[in-house]
């Protein structure tokens, strides 16, 4: 598992790579190539913040990339696992927790996940609010048994069946 945090820049770095007239970075093999992105959103008035997409299926070893697109918050993309705030483990057994930071608007927080199952993770400002998301790895069965979570959290999660017929399970 690989965590690193970066800021967008204008164009971004691969843009640049194309005006000096050289090819984007060649990608490692055997390892899914399309960044699954998921952007941490809010309302105007910050009544409402959320992940998008709340669920999503990824390979192992594919790149999953959080970005804050929302102008008026600090959101974090947050493991839940017992290293992080004593929080209950929702991720699978083995795998290694996670914790951006806090992200300020454009910027970003990559990760990969090499061990298949379901992941649970959370916003530590919003947990409360029901600002949490679920990743599905590979194809496991089961999930993470039944756990407390804020009501608020525990309505957004979609079942990892769903994620992994839909891939990809948005909001609204
Ligand atoms: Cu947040």
């Amino acid at each position: 598992m690989i965590g690193r945090r970066t800021v967008l820049r204008a164009g971004g770095w691969a843009a640049g790579l194309a005006l000096l007239g050289l090819p984007p970075p060649a990608q490692a093999e055997g390892v899914a190539e399309e960044v699954v992105e998921i952007r941490m959103r809010g309302n105007a008035d910050g009544s409402a913040v959320w992940f998008d997409p709340v669920g999503v299926l990824v390979e192992p070893g594919q790149t999953i990339r959080w970005i804050n697109v929302d102008p008026g918050n600090s959101h974090t993309s947050t493991a839940y696992h017992p290293a992080n705030g004593d929080h209950p483990l929702r991720i699978p057994e083995g795998a290694a927790p996670w914790d951006s930071d806090y992200l300020l608007p454009d910027q970003s927080f990559d990760l990969r996940l090499t061990v298949a199952g379901v992941y649970d993770y959370f916003c530590l400002p919003h947990e409360e609010a029901g600002m949490v998301g679920r990743i599905v790895v590979g194809h496991p069965q089961g999930g993470p048994s039944a756990a407390t979570l804020p009501e608020a959290a525990r309505q957004r999660l979609p079942s990892p069946e769903d994620i992994v017929r839909r891939k990809s399970v948005r909001i609204g």
